[in-house]
């Protein structure tokens, strides 16, 4: 229901008016495979996030050839195909990936570590290439650098994904870093690395990055999240640097809305990172 929400908020509506050309894609149609049994026994739905992963990979890196596309989940895990699907198109092209992670959970989860079973928290995990997934998800054809990642307003992390981000070296500001120094710095210096690099960025935009004061359609809310003015800025920020290649929009839960407040917000935090300025400003630097 996430997707039919985001729609019927006028996610297209608004990118056309910024000037854009959109074309729906429409729904991804995993083929389901065979059944799974992992020792993990508190794994949901594995085969079915196997099958998805493996069709959105296939479609991240086909759309990504000639279009900037934007995921509409449904669940996080859907990120395990999207951003594995772009660092294939990314390697093709000899980019860099770099994927920005806004939410208030890492997602670095592997199957033997997720405690919930919930396969929402592993996808970044997987994507980075971290072991414990062969024999389940699809082998992986291409992986995004860890330290390549930056997770931004994270506020609830797990003990095994505290040690296996550490390992792998991804950036983690939390929301207190965000406290203490402001959103802007933190965003820039990632953004310039980018640049500096040339690299590809991934956007994984989870409605959970956001206080669930602006945004309660989503299972998981965590006090303590990006201000509706945070959020619109890193958008802004993004937009400004040119640099954003591919963007995820999930877990937006519309029986958990208010009126469409918050699939409303998601959409206009869209047009934001697509363009949409308060006022026209002299450059375009971030
Ligand atoms: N880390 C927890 C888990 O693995 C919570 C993950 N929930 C999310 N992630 N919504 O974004 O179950
Ligand atoms: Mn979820
Ligand atoms: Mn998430
Ligand atoms: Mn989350």
């Amino acid at each position: 229901m996430g997707p039919s929400s985001l729609r019927t908020a006028g996610l297209v509506e608004a990118l056309v008016e910024l000037g854009h050309s959109v074309a729906d894609m429409g729904q991804v149609v995993p083929v389901p495979g065979p059944a799974l049994e992992h020792p993990n026994k508190a794994l949901k739905a594995l085969p079915a996030i196997a099958a998805w992963t493996a069709a959105l990979a296939e479609a991240a890196y086909q759309i990504s050839a000639d279009a900037m596309p934007i995921f509409l989940g449904g669940d996080h895990s859907i990120s395990a195909g999207t951003v594995s699907g772009i660092a294939r198109r990314a390697g093709e092209l000899g980019k860099p990936l770099f994927v920005l992670w806004l939410d208030a959970h890492p997602d670095f989860h592997t199957l033997d570590t997720t405690t919930s079973g919930n396969l929402h928290g592993v996808p970044l995990a997987y994507a980075s290439g971290l072991s414990g997934f062969q024999g389940y998800f699809p082998k992986l054809q291409a992986n995004v650098s860890p330290e390549r990642i930056c997770a931004l307003g994270i506020r609830s992390v797990d003990p095994a994904e505290r040690v296996a981000l550490a390992e792998a070296g991804v950036t983690v500001h939390d929301m207190r870093a965000i406290d203490e120094h402001g959103i802007a710095p933190l965003l820039r210096a990632f953004l310039e690395r980018v640049a500096a690099e040339g690299g590809m960025l991934h956007v994984s935009f989870d409605v959970d990055f956001l206080d669930p004061a602006i945004a309660p359609a989503v299972g998981t809310t965590v006090p303590g999240g990006a201000t509706f003015r945070e959020a619109h800025l890193v958008m802004e920020m993004l937009h400004d640097s040119g640099l954003v290649t591919s963007l995820d929009l999930v877990e937006l839960n519309p029986f958990l809305d208010e009126r469409g407040r918050t699939a409303t917000l998601m959409v206009d935090l869209t047009a934001s990172l697509m363009g949409r300025r308060i006022m026209d400003r002299p450059t375009r630097s971030y």
